[in-house]
């Protein structure tokens, strides 16, 4: 969280003169990816790209409509500019392709690639379920209805849409061939050659109603947050003869450099998901990384409501699994056990990763990623409460009144991001709510919650290492480390709540 130790004006002042001067940066070495935040403050800000697309992220969102885009079939008549700006190899796009089906007209500017190298073929930025695709496209839109190009769009939050499309080593492609061709005439840095127009659709899956979706940022500097990502759900495929055309033909250095860098690997690992969901447009599961959470805001809206003002008992048998995270419709679907039991085994499954220290930074709760509809941003006080966390943790001033923080004021002010975003209700909050209702169903309800968090705990502390540390893991250095919990000290959101009378 480097971000947090410069001043507004700072940030923009660096920004301004990285972003003018072009300061250097890499993928690897003194300028590699843990680095531009001296000159890129946003790279350590918050709402980065990519991340690891885990189902626990993911929430089926019934409004996200298929993407449409227009005019993407270019006649070969239409020239095309192919260039290696030493990070990438780009293909400019014409104004005239846009993307139709978002609230705004998203108007092309650009593709590109990432990708690995030809001893590790794993180079997509987006990952799922850290599973890591040989390489990655983008195609970059702004937001043609607000801003004139590009330039005034890529740092405004409504600013850019890009289509993500995982690529993986199969069958030859004869789309991506279109200009694979010609990439021997961009060997290095800065060249450029003029290549005729092609269908620009065929590069993309069939599918374009299947994707997910969540509010990121540029994955190169300057990482301005400014990007509505959609990421399709299904990969296309390259041969393996055209994906070592990518990772061997291009260099990152000038042609008059004397000792040429190889452009390849050229991905950025991923990011923390600072409390984001990610919205999908489909809703079956498919096999291992299949499982949704699916749980409709209004249903959300109606358990809120009940834990509020409802019947407790009642919600205890059978409402409360539907707000939690993945697993839970599984477990309430099965053979049906005695309802206590079931509700204590659920919660408990449900709050593993609060359970966890080594994950508090990532949220249990969540932002609301669509820009569209439902919330204003500032709704959602489920990032003011990590950040505020994070903050005075590094300032080692960790003490009460974070405690208090996050015991107090925090789940008052997350029940409206709850009701108004599309997150997760975190155990501090339903304990807030359930202080608020002191009967004898509340108290039974917190009784079991704890119960079932105390023999999880014990589980969990068994089983679960600290920190996983797959090369895909989106837990970036950038992670504050935590210490754990202490086995003979239950953490206070462990404790049974302290009834008033
Ligand atoms: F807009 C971009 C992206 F979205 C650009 S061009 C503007 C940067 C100053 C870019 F180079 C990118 F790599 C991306 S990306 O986030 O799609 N990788
Ligand atoms: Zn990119």
């Amino acid at each position: 969280m480097h971000f947090l130790n410069f001043t507004p004006i700072a940030v923009l002042q660096l920004t301004l003169f990285s972003v003018l001067h072009g300061a250097k940066w890499t993928y690897t070495g003194p300028d590699g990816e843990h680095h531009w935040y001296k000159h890129y403050p946003y790279c350590g800000g918050t709402f980065q790209s990519p991340i690891d697309i885990k189902s626990e992220l993911l929430r089926f969102d019934s409004n996200l409509r298929p993407i449409e885009v227009q005019n993407y079939n270019l006649s070969p008549n239409e020239q095309l500019t192919l260039g290696n700006n030493g990070h990438s190899v780009q293909i400019s796009l014409p104004s005239k392709m846009h993307i139709s089906s978002l609230p705004h007209r998203y108007t092309a500017a650009q593709f590109h690639l990432h990708w690995g190298s030809s001893s590790r073929p794993a180079g997509s930025e987006h990952t799922v379920n850290s599973e890591q695709y040989a390489a990655e496209m983008h195609v970059v839109h702004y937001n043609s209805d607000k801003y004139p190009n590009m330039s005034m769009a890529v740092d405004k939050s409504d600013g850019l849409a890009v289509l993500g499309v995982l690529i993986e080593v199969g069958e030859f492609n004869p789309a991506f061939e279109q200009f694979l061709k010609f990439i021997n005439g961009v060997k290095y840095r800065d060249q450029r050659v003029q290549v005729p127009g092609f269908n620009i659709r065929a590069l993309l899956p069939a599918r374009l109603d299947e994707y997910y979706r969540y509010d990121g940022s540029l994955t190169t500097p300057p990482c301005y947050p400014s990007v509505l990502w959609t990421v399709f759900r299904n990969d296309v495929t390259i041969s393996r003869k055209q994906f070592l055309a990518l990772a061997t033909a291009l260099y990152s250095t000038h042609a008059q450099d004397s000792a040429p860098v190889p452009l390849n690997a050229n991905y950025r690992q991923p990011q923390l998901t600072d409390g984001r969901v990610v919205l999908v447009s489909f809703k079956e599961g498919r096999g291992l990384h299949g499982t949704l959470t699916v749980t409709p805001p209004h249903t959300r809206k109606r358990i809120i409501q009940q834990l509020l003002v409802g019947d407790l008992a009642d919600l205890a048998d059978e409402g409360l699994y539907q707000l939690l995270p993945s697993g839970s419709e599984k477990l309430h679907a099965g053979k049906k056990k005695d309802l206590k039991n079931q509700q204590s085994e659920t919660l408990a499954k449900s709050k593993q990763q609060m359970l966890n220290p080594s994950l508090w930074t990532k949220s249990q709760t969540n932002r609301y990623v669509g820009k569209f509809g439902l919330a204003d941003d500032t709704l959602c006080y489920v990032s003011l409460e990590q950040r505020v966390f994070l903050r005075l943790r590094q300032s080692h001033t960790e003490n009460q009144m974070v405690q208090a923080l996050r015991d107090a004021v925090l789940p008052e002010l997350n029940l409206k991001s709850y009701l108004d975003c599309k997150s997760d209700l975190a155990l501090p909050t339903i304990r807030h709510i359930l202080r608020g209702r002191p009967t004898d169903e509340a108290l039974e309800l917190d009784r079991s919650l704890t119960q079932a968090l105390m023999k999880q705990r014990k589980t969990s502390t068994a089983i679960k290492p600290n920190v996983p540390v797959t090369k895909s893991s989106s837990l970036s250095p950038a992670t504050v480390p935590r210490k754990p919990q202490s086995l003979g000290y239950p953490h206070p959101w462990l404790l049974p709540m302290e009834w008033e009378d």
